[in-house]
């Protein structure tokens, strides 16, 4: 498995912010953080494959939000925040020599956080960042190859894969007070701690799950169904971003 990630932005102190205040985000602290994840990452045996970070994008460390990959194509985002449009570019090129590349176009704007890919299906929410007429746009791509689409409603998160998040091969661990759980169909799902509103974001990889330390009642519950390796992700997710969000995974 190859996973893209990318370095924190120098600027990360500007990132975008949706549903959380301002606080300072200790840059040092922050890199070293994201260190450790790439770190994780390699103890699983993942090829860890780091972009340098640009001044000009203070959220290009969430490269999950500039591509859709899947085993037969890479669809290059357009990302909702006009201030990250511009990330995609060193991802593509990343990709290219990867898989066959095709472009989501104006006025489509899809961030690829909205999308879960769970088997032959992708749930994409509808987001302040992702639009009809992208979701449109990648169901036209990726029907060709034996895809469902399929549009989900959701409320209180920045992205669908803030809300829901796999944790197994039959599981996702989810919000319910951000997302309905009788849409994964075939699919059990944990709650996360309500105490822990923004927990339902973890990383598989294989039976391994990588998580967010912050939150150990939901990462409890999640030890039932993987084996949890806990990260210290307090800075990035000041600029709200959770794991998935910070790799690109092949
Ligand atoms: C943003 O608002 O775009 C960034 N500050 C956070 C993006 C997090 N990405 C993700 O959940 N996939």
């Amino acid at each position: 498995m190859i996973a893209i990630t990318r370095e924190v932005s120098p600027s990360i102190a500007r990132a975008e912010l949706t549903h959380l205040e301002r606080l300072p985000i200790d840059y040092p602290r922050a890199v070293a953080q994201h260190e450790d994840y790439c770190d994780a990452l390699r103890e699983l045996d993942v090829e860890v494959r780091v972009l340098p970070a640009d001044a000009a994008y203070p959220d290009c460390v969430f490269v999950e939000d500039t591509a859709i990959v899947l085993d037969e194509l890479a669809i290059i985002t357009r990302p909702g925040a006009a201030s990250r449009r511009g990330e995609t570019t060193v991802m593509a090129e990343a990709l290219a020599p990867l898989r066959t590349l095709v472009t989501i176009e104006a006025p489509g704007t899809i961030d690829g956080g909205d999308v879960l890919h769970l088997g032959r299906t992708l749930y994409i929410g509808r987001s302040d960042r992702t639009n009809d007429d992208a979701i449109a746009q990648v169901a036209k791509l990726v029907q060709p190859h034996g895809y469902e689409v399929v549009p989900v409603t959701f409320h209180g998160a920045l992205h669908l894969k803030t809300a829901a998040t796999r944790v197994s091969e039959d599981s996702l661990v989810i919000n319910p007070e951000w997302v309905d759980r009788s849409i994964f169909r075939g699919f059990r799902t944990i709650a996360c701690h309500p105490d822990e509103p923004f927990a339902a974001n973890a990383l598989m990889i294989g039976p391994t799950l990588i998580g967010s330390a912050q939150y150990p009642r939901t990462l409890d519950r999640l030890q039932r169904v993987a084996s949890v390796m806990a990260i210290d992700s307090t800075e990035l997710a000041k600029a709200e971003g959770g794991v998935t969000c910070c790799s690109i995974l092949l």
